[in-house]
């Protein structure tokens, strides 16, 4: 049994029995990293040290630990409506929630179906989609288009248009059906070390016309889905005019275009949405994760409003959407939703206010041993290393752990190192953060 101490109960953790999620658990639990508290920008570990957390956590925590407006609202809702359904009853806060989220989304995008999780958004949009197809009389596009290097949760949906070969190979024969994917847009031969969008690269989505279009033909394809930075992929910032020929194509041919917006939404891009920062209007959006700063599940799909219409308008009485979960509009999420709302709100958060600062940090890294590429977009960037020989992967990792021992929290995707600060970051903490980066760097061979 593998045991470890928690300062805060004053009793060993039994590591036995806890079947972690997308983790080697055999490595975690022979050298584990077990967090005690969280304030702000840091963890503190259960043996009292404190590490920068450069992830926001898992791309969530985008208002920063412990925030008090998200902590009390949690708190006040417990002790007041603890849960209330809304399958045909209903309680405030989802209403309240949904319209807040309304006024800050991109125009004529103004309904919000509210799930538990990114891969539940992700599999609802893609229900969306083909009832909607349906209900216009177009029962055939039921097709998904997805592409290369993208994550859309781990749901049947979600993993089938997602595109990390890892997270599909050993579920290869469960699979939906009539998927089909671009290919990615990493190109670092001609891309390497560019600022914000790479110049190069926007033909990469003619693919979907030249090829993917004319294969399936576009009567039977229903939506096709892209995470507008491809975060957990190895963030993968789109080329110039890139997105524009997606959204483009698809209009063209009756396809709805779904952004999965798990990372990209709530702030991370210097906008809420990077809808909006790009300029470009979706079908769909997804979202999850920094809608309550990773404090409560809650996640969810913002539609365009025709689409809405479309639903409430084309049949006869009745439900309009088989479709839904026990926790959809949970009070504890929704108000932790609110908090955070206010928060991002109160100190303009969705600003990115250091995200210059942070595009120098992390292109400071390029001179640095193995370093083969940098790359940003608002705060969310990447330094990415020469795989060693035979061993893909261990490069990044072993960053990962050094940074760790030296108080920084940096995510390994292969050999990519990953940064996604919370957006309350300053300048002392992104200096901590690349500095020790590049400490760690100078050591790793
Ligand atoms: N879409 C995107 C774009 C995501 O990043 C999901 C959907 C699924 O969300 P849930 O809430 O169901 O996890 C995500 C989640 C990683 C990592 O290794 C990233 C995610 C999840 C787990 C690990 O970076 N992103």
């Amino acid at each position: 049994m593998n045991a470890r101490v928690d300062l805060q109960a004053m009793s060993p953790v039994n590591l036995q029995h806890y079947w972690m999620p997308f983790t080697d658990n055999r490595r975690f639990k022979a050298k584990p990293r077990l967090i005690a508290s969280a304030k702000d920008m840091y963890f503190t570990t259960v043996e009292g040290k404190q590490v920068l957390d450069g992830l926001a956590t898992l791309w969530c925590v985008n208002a920063g630990h412990g925030r008090p407006r998200i902590v009390e609202a949690i708190r006040r809702q417990a002790g007041e409506l603890d849960f209330a359904s809304s399958f045909a009853l209903g309680h405030p806060l989802p209403f309240r929630l949904a319209e807040r989220i309304a006024a800050i989304a991109p125009q004529g995008m103004q309904q919000v179906f509210f799930t538990n999780s990114g891969s539940e958004a992700v599999d609802t949009a893609l229900k969306i989609a083909v009832a909607y197809h349906r209900l216009r009389g177009q029962g055939t596009r039921t097709r998904f288009i997805g592409r290369e290097r993208s994550y859309h949760g781990v749901n049947i949906g979600g993993m089938s248009v997602g595109g990390v070969a890892a997270n599909r190979k050993a579920y290869s024969g469960m699979l939906m059906p009539g998927v089909d994917h671009i290919r990615h847009t990493h190109d670092p031969s001609r891309n390497a070390f560019s600022r914000g969008q790479p110049g190069l690269g926007a033909e990469l989505a003619d693919e979907l016309e030249s090829r993917i279009i004319p294969l399936h033909d576009a009567s039977n394809i229903a939506a096709l889905i892209v995470d507008p930075v491809a975060a957990s992929g190895g963030v993968l910032v789109p080329p110039k005019g890139y997105l524009e020929r997606l959204r483009d194509i698809c209009t063209r041919h009756g396809i709805l275009l779904i952004f999965d917006e798990v990372i990209t939404g709530w702030g991370r891009l210097g906008a809420t949405f990077a809808a909006q920062h790009f300029g470009i209007k979706p079908d769909l959006i997804t979202f999850a994760k920094g809608i309550t700063s990773g404090a409560v599940p809650l996640g969810g799909v913002l539609v365009r409003d025709s689409i809405y219409q479309t639903f409430m308008g084309s049949q006869a009485a009745g439900m309009e959407f088989f479709h839904g979960y026990t926790y959809s509009g949970h009070p504890l999420a929704c108000a932790a939703a609110l908090g955070a709302l206010d928060t991002y709100a109160e100190e303009n958060l969705f600003q990115a206010p250091q995200a210059k600062y942070f595009e120098d940090g992390v292109h400071a890294l390029k001179s640095l041993p193995n370093v083969i590429d940098c790359r940003n977009l608002g705060l969310i960037g990447a330094v990415e290393l020469a795989p060693r020989p035979g061993a893909v992967g261990e490069r990044g990792y072993e960053v990962f752990e050094k940074c760790w021992d030296q108080g920084v929290f940096v995510r390994p995707v292969g050999d990519s190192v990953a940064f996604c600060p919370p957006l309350i970051a300053q300048k002392k903490h992104l200096d901590q953060m690349f500095g020790t980066v590049t400490e760690v760097l100078k050591t790793v061979s």
